[in-house]
């Protein structure tokens, strides 16, 4: 493959004002998001949630190969066989193949292997990785960083549903390997995240958590001379 055709950067570059604003702004609303676990089975605008999709797959790759799929899944046959997948493989996890620690880690959460919101929330999001792109000729061609730049697409659209006012869980059942085959996908595309996505249920309830305070999550090594824009 030759190289990429280059052209000038398009970049708006911003009043310092405008960015205080629009990083606070931003930070107040990751703030308020959280995992969902009951959800309303009312529908929701599924032109929406393909936006949000979109704005995922704007994420940087790994040499750009964007080594994804997302399944969007609204079918209640196929959210049902989903949800009876997925219960029989956490009703094992819980029972005999956590370990003690993790048990003990999960115990505040009060999570169960139940998992009724994969049949009432509206629409399930199956991203899954593509550890390999199957050619025209029927080589394979690897792709790199695929763990990576799932994850950060991944955190795109998390960010995205909860900014246009959905709700959203980052469920992982395990072994996922049942999503693959009850979607029929292709031998090079495996699950990397289970999402429902809807509306809250109107008596939803989260646990109290605190996030840490910056200073436990931030270590700066600042320049002796000051290159800061002033406040
Ligand atoms: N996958 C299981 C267990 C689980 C594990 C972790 I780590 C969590 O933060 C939450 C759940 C489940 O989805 O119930």
């Amino acid at each position: 493959m030759g190289p990429h055709r280059f052209q000038p950067l398009e970049f708006a570059r911003l009043p310092v004002d405008d960015m205080r604003e629009r990083a606070g702004r931003f930070l107040d609303t990751m703030r308020t998001r959280r995992s969902v676990r009951a959800f309303s089975s009312e529908p929701i605008p599924l032109d929406v949630v393909r936006r949000c999709i979109e704005a995922a797959c704007q994420a940087p790759s790994g040499a750009h190969k964007q080594p994804w799929t997302f399944a969007l899944v609204t079918s209640p046959e196929l959210k049902r066989r989903i949800r009876l997948a997925a219960e029989e493989e956490e009703r094992r996890t819980y029972g005999e193949r956590m370990s003690d620690e993790w048990r003990e880690a999960l115990a505040p959460l009060g999570t169960t292997w139940q998992k009724p919101f994969l049949e009432t929330a509206p629409a399930l999001i199956v991203m899954l990785r593509r550890d390999w792109e199957i050619l025209p000729d029927g080589r394979r061609r690897k792709n790199y960083y695929v763990q990576e730049s799932c994850g950060i697409a991944l955190g795109f659209l998390i960010a995205a549903l909860h900014h246009a006012g959905l709700a959203t869980l980052t469920h992982t059942p395990s072994p996922m390997g049942f999503l693959a085959r009850i979607l029929e996908r292709p031998p090079n595309e495996k699950a990397f995240m289970l999402l429902p996505v809807g509306y809250p249920a109107a008596d939803a309830e989260v646990p109290v958590l605190e996030r840490r305070p910056l200073a436990d999550s931030l270590v700066e090594y600042a320049a002796t001379t000051e290159t800061e824009t002033a406040p």
